[in-house]
């Protein structure tokens, strides 16, 4: 793709709200703001693929991207990943974590044959246990990091707290700017 109006175009489609840009320290506010974000996530999909029917939501969010029930199963798998590092990062020390194929994990039966209020129910539950965990971490939690091996780098949980809240949002802006295009 050479075409700098079409590359524009695929990188607005891809990140409607744009790409992330971590914050470089955090206050009990924002973190406040970020976990109020994350809580909202479940509603905010049940919103996202309200009154969708089959055909809609086996529409790709772009030319060549996910589908709408791929970007749902999606947020899933990526906020159990995340559930799952931060309670390792709770428990144990600096602990590296598993990177994971999120393009094959999409391809994979549970996200082609289940269909998509399983993920959205799955969002509700795990975010209820994620929120509650959140709101009890104290500063010295917030500290506590894990070790990333394809960055090579430290990730704290304040700043996993700052990236799921841009993430959550991230995924259902790209269903909700397809809904306003298509005149959904
Ligand atoms: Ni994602």
């Amino acid at each position: 793709m050479n075409n700098p109006q079409e590359q524009n175009h695929l990188e607005v489609h891809s990140f409607p709200i744009g790409r992330f840009v971590p914050a470089e320290n955090y206050t009990e506010k924002l973190l406040e703001r970020w976990i109020g974000s994350i809580r909202s996530v479940p509603l905010l999909f049940d919103y996202c693929i309200e009154n969708l029917d089959e055909a809609q939501l086996n529409t790709p969010y772009r030319e060549g991207g996910w589908t709408i029930i791929q970007v749902v199963h999606h947020v899933a798998d990526s906020h159990m990943n995340a559930y799952i590092r931060m309670k390792l990062a709770l428990t144990e020390e600096r602990p590296v974590i598993k990177p994971y194929e999120e393009k094959l994990w999409a391809e994979l039966p549970d996200v082609t044959d289940v269909p998509l209020n399983v993920s959205v129910t799955l969002i509700h539950s795990l975010h209820r246990r994620w929120v509650s965990l959140m709101m009890q971490l104290t500063d010295e939690d917030w500290k506590r990091e894990y070790f990333h091996p394809g960055d090579q780098s430290y990730i704290p949980l304040w700043q996993m707290a700052n990236n799921y809240n841009w993430h959550g949002k991230h995924h259902a802006e790209q269903i909700l700017s397809l809904r306003s295009r298509m005149g959904w």
